[in-house]
């Protein structure tokens, strides 16, 4: 039987939200971008301001409705509307920003109810750039916060990298909800 998830994908302004799901889309995605007037924070010329969406179907036919969120706190109100019903998120980290394992703590709080009642997984970006700080440091800072969760190193311009997160995160949505079906 096919089913449909909804799914998440945050962190900060400039990690790839919109490029994800871009690519994971062919360049279907709906995006909601204005120009960016907060280019202390990113040097780039647009950014998101409600909402990033796109529906894909995964390789069992299961279909994937995959909402990116606005990486400025100042947009947060739209954040609790995003979480509704939300059975997993993926964390998308910049390894090139000041603090990232900062950022991975902050995104996993603000989205802890999801996290907690659901699934995520942690993507890596431009890990090349920062060799010093290993796939398995990003899984310890998880670990120190009591969640085991899946790290993979990504370039979410490729779109094969972009669907090894969306893979990984239904997979665990797919144990969770059996298991509880079990119990
Ligand atoms: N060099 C490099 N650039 C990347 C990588 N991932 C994303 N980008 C670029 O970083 C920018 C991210 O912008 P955007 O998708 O708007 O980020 P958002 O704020 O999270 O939605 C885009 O120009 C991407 O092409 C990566 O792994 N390496
Ligand atoms: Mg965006």
């Amino acid at each position: 039987m096919s089913r449909e998830v909804k799914v998440l994908i945050t962190g900060p302004m400039g990690a790839g939200k919109t490029t994800a799901l871009a690519s994971v889309s062919d360049g279907r995605a709906l995006k909601t971008e204005a120009t960016n007037s907060d280019l202390k924070q990113h040097q780039k010329s647009h950014t998101t301001v409600a909402l990033d969406f796109c529906e894909i179907e995964l390789s069992a036919g299961d279909r994937l409705r995959i909402y990116g969120t606005p990486g400025q706190r100042r947009f947060n109100a739209m954040w609790k509307i995003l979480a509704k019903g939300s059975l997993g998120v993926v964390v998308l980290l910049d390894l090139t920003r000041p603090d990232p394992i900062a950022d991975l703590r902050e995104y996993l709080a603000d989205f802890s109810e999801v996290v907690a009642e659901s699934c995520a997984v942690i993507g890596a970006g431009r890990s090349e750039e920062r060799p010093d700080l290993s796939v398995s440091m990003i899984a310890d800072a998880c670990a120190e916060l009591g969640l085991m969760l899946p790290v993979f190193a990504v370039d979410v311009r490729q779109k094969a990298d972009v669907l090894m997160l969306l893979e990984a995160l239904f997979s665990q949505i797919e144990i969770a909800h059996a298991l509880s079906e079990e119990s």
